[in-house]
């Protein structure tokens, strides 16, 4: 349940961002639909058990993706025994997976977008505009040790202008989910319908900032732009978190990113020799050199084992990913998932291997197909190296944005826009207090990994505190020894194979309590 340990600073140690995800698809559906409805999120055997013989549900609906197939046959076990007269809807990508009917006791699956689905089972209006849900995007944030307060406003809201994407690449099951090539699902077609959703969250959740889980969200230039004009008129002051392809950054210009509150991207890095290239090697190097730049943190997403990957020339491909240098870096393998075109053309092919559980088929681990070059175990030698190489050689992702928000302030300070100011200032606030004394101990750190990246982030230092002379040292000196002592215990805790779990989360929407 965790996005960054799992799949981007997990070869970060102490250093990785930890944090947890709600389930955002079901908390969608239960604020859309008029009927009395319970969601339990990471619900333990015993606490779903609890619910399923506490109150007399009609229906029970089961969310999962097709990782999680193993624990949708166990939960429909359990539906069948405790509360024999529930319908049981399975939805969400497991219902993706070939014969999944075969494999589970449901009464319905669904494949696709659940909201109006669930909206006609249940005789609702279907076409009823979309409420959206109060969705604060993380919950129990930790890094070097410390869990961060849940301070309302402290960590960015959640919101869900569409599913699906027309781009439609070979491989990709949010594309293929929703429909494939040229479909999507847009709850938000305007820029003003999504000023207003925004507006509403920013009142109840007091947040400036917003992870914009659209997966190509600047895509959509006419919704972005008016977007932007209403937070110009209002002077709003936002900060959005993105996913993007390089292609569709391109359509704007570094300003009109600024201006809009863009301060994170998420974009593939596809291999230039790659079909699904949008950009070539230079024109990747320089967009993301760019985007740092002007404060623009980027997450770069790179696909390990593609078609003309050969043991000879995977080495050179991640080093030249490595070498963008992003604030964040994804490496997956590539794989195919049930449902996707590609998975059929594997299947066709008599490729895919066989036993294969689909807990394994998720891209950290290792090849689910024969790869004409590269064998099963080497591709997690492979993936495993990637992680490692970007760390020690970019060092800790914290380290990173901190040198890119440190860039943006010295460009933006100044500038004309108040919101645009605004923004970087509020940066700068943690910049110069605990990341600083962040940098006092990853510098001291990572001396034992790479010399030269920990004179890196002791130059990042002193530029902060030349910037910040007073507050930046005297919180590297207080905090930074504290800092010290929590990542130290950190690593010795994660050594002896601490891992963290998700609580359990229990809400009710038009409930009445029998009593
Ligand atoms: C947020 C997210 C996470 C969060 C999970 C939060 C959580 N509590 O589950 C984090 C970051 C932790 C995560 C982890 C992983 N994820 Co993830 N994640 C996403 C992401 C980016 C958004 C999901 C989302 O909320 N979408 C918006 C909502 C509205 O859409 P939705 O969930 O699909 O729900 C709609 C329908 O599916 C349907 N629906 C959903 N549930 C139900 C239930 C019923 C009853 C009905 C009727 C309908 C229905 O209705 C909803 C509204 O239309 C998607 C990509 C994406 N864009 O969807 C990947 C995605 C779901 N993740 C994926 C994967 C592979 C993983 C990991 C295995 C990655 C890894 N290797 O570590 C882990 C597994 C975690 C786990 N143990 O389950 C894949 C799933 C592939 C597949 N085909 O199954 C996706 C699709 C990304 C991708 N393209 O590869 N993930
Ligand atoms: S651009 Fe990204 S989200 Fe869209 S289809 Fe391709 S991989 Fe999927």
């Amino acid at each position: 349940m965790e996005l960054y340990h799992n799949q981007v600073t997990r070869a970060q140690g102490s250093f990785s961002l930890r944090m947890f995800h709600r389930s955002w698809g079901i908390m969608m559906i239960q604020e859309n639909i008029s009927a009395p409805c319970s969601v339990l999120d990471f619900p333990t055997r015993k606490a779903f058990a609890r619910e399923l013989t506490k109150n007399h549900y009609d229906v029970v609906g089961i969310s999962s993706i097709i990782v999680n197939v193993g624990k949708v046959q166990e939960m429909c076990r359990m539906v069948r025994e405790l509360s024999p007269d529930s319908a049981i809807v399975v939805g969400g990508h497991v219902a993706a997976i070939p014969g999944i009917e075969t494999m589970i006791d449901a009464d319905h699956i669904v494949k696709g977008e659940g909201i109006s689905w669930m909206r006609r089972y249940l005789g609702e209006d279907e076409h009823a505009p979309i409420k959206h849900p109060m969705i604060v995007s993380g919950v129990e944030t930790r890094i070097m040790g410390i869990r961060l307060p849940n301070r309302k406003g402290n960590t960015a809201a959640t919101i869900i202008p569409s599913v699906g994407c027309p781009m439609g690449c070979n491989f990709c099951t949010t594309s293929a989910f929703f429909g494939g090539k040229g479909k999507f699902v847009n709850f938000y077609e305007t820029g003003d319908e999504l000023f207003d959703v925004m507006c509403g969250i920013e009142a109840e959740l007091k947040v400036h900032s917003f992870f914009v889980m659209d997966e190509n969200f600047l895509l959509h230039r006419t919704r972005a732009m008016q977007l932007l004009k209403r937070m110009q008129e209002a002077g709003k002051s936002w900060e959005l978190s993105v996913f993007a392809s390089a292609n569709a950054i391109r359509k704007y210009t570094m300003l009109e990113l600024v201006e809009l509150g863009i301060s994170w991207v998420w974009m593939g890095l596809e291999s230039p020799r790659s079909s699904y290239s949008k950009l070539q090697g230079e024109e990747v190097g320089q967009l993301t050199r760019e985007l740092r730049e002007h404060g623009i943190r980027v997450q770069g997403s790179t696909i390990v084992g593609l078609e003309h990957h050969t043991p000879d020339n995977i080495v050179e491909e991640i080093e030249s990913a490595v070498n963008y240098q992003t604030d964040f870096h994804q490496f997956m393998l590539y794989t195919p998932v049930p449902g996707t075109p590609l998975y059929q053309e594997m299947s066709d092919q008599g490729r895919l291997l066989p036993d294969i559980d689909f807990a394994d088929v998720h891209g950290q681990y290792k090849f689910n197909f024969r790869h004409a070059a590269i064998s099963r175990e080497d591709s997690k030698r492979f993936l495993d190296w990637a992680f490692w190489r970007d760390f020690e050689s970019n060092g800790p992702s914290l380290y990173r944005m901190c040198q890119t928000m440190l860039k943006g302030w010295q460009r933006y300070k100044d500038y004309p826009d108040p919101r645009v100011r605004e923004r970087f200032t509020r940066e700068m606030k943690k910049l110069s207090s605990a990341y600083n004394a962040a940098l006092w101990v990853m510098e001291k750190e990572f001396k034992k990994v790479n010399r030269s990246v920990s004179d890196r982030i002791h130059k990042l230092r002193r530029e902060v505190e030349k910037e910040f002379p007073v507050v930046a040292r005297l919180t590297a000196a207080s905090l930074g020894p504290v800092l010290l002592w929590s990542t130290r215990r950190e690593d010795r805790r994660l050594a002896k194979g601490r891992t963290y779990e998700p609580p359990t989360f229990l809400e009710r929407r038009n409930w009445v309590s029998a009593s």
